[in-house]
């Protein structure tokens, strides 16, 4: 790695798992255009990653989340940028405060809208950092 400086982000990834589906929008980015991600966003300072977590989701979904709790953690370089940046990822597993509210897509400049997908058979292409951890053998889903 030729970078010798930029800057270094806290990213929460949220899991939000209904069923057997998870959901996933597709992002409106300079980061991973047109690619399937996980909803995240950055961490805010004074915040703790569950309030992160819920934040993000309400922010872009208006959902809102039940039981949240800490599943792993990636470290993500993106070079080709203008402005290279390094992710430190917290992937958070969240379920829904009531799992009939749907999701609302609030940012359509970000998200071109949100659906739910089954582990096995997600959309292509991901977002790289999730195809990544995908192909790392990563799943959300309680064993
Ligand atoms: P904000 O301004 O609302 O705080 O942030 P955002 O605009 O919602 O940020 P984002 O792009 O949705 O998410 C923040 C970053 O997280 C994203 O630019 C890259 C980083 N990131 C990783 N790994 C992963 C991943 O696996 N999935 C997603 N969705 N983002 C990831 O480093
Ligand atoms: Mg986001
Ligand atoms: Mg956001």
């Amino acid at each position: 790695v030729a970078e010798t400086s930029g800057s270094i982000k806290v990213a929460v990834v949220v899991c939000l798992l209904r069923g057997q589906n998870v959901l996933l929008g597709r992002r409106r980015s300079s980061l991973g255009d047109s690619t399937f991600s996980l909803p995240s966003g950055h961490l805010e300072f004074g915040e703790s990653f569950e309030e992160c977590a819920a934040r993000e989701l309400k922010e872009e979904t208006d959902l809102d989340i039940g039981k949240i709790e800490l599943l792993t953690v990636t470290n993500n370089l993106f070079l080709d940028e203008a402005k290279p940046s390094q992710y430190v990822a917290v992937f958070m597993r969240a379920v829904l405060a009531d799992p009939r509210q749907e999701p609302q897509n609030i940012e359509p400049k970000f998200c071109d809208g949100w659906g739910w997908y089954e582990w096995d058979n997600l959309p292509k292409p991901l977002f790289w950092p999730l195809e990544n951890v995908v192909q790392d053998g990563f799943n959300p889903f309680p064993t």
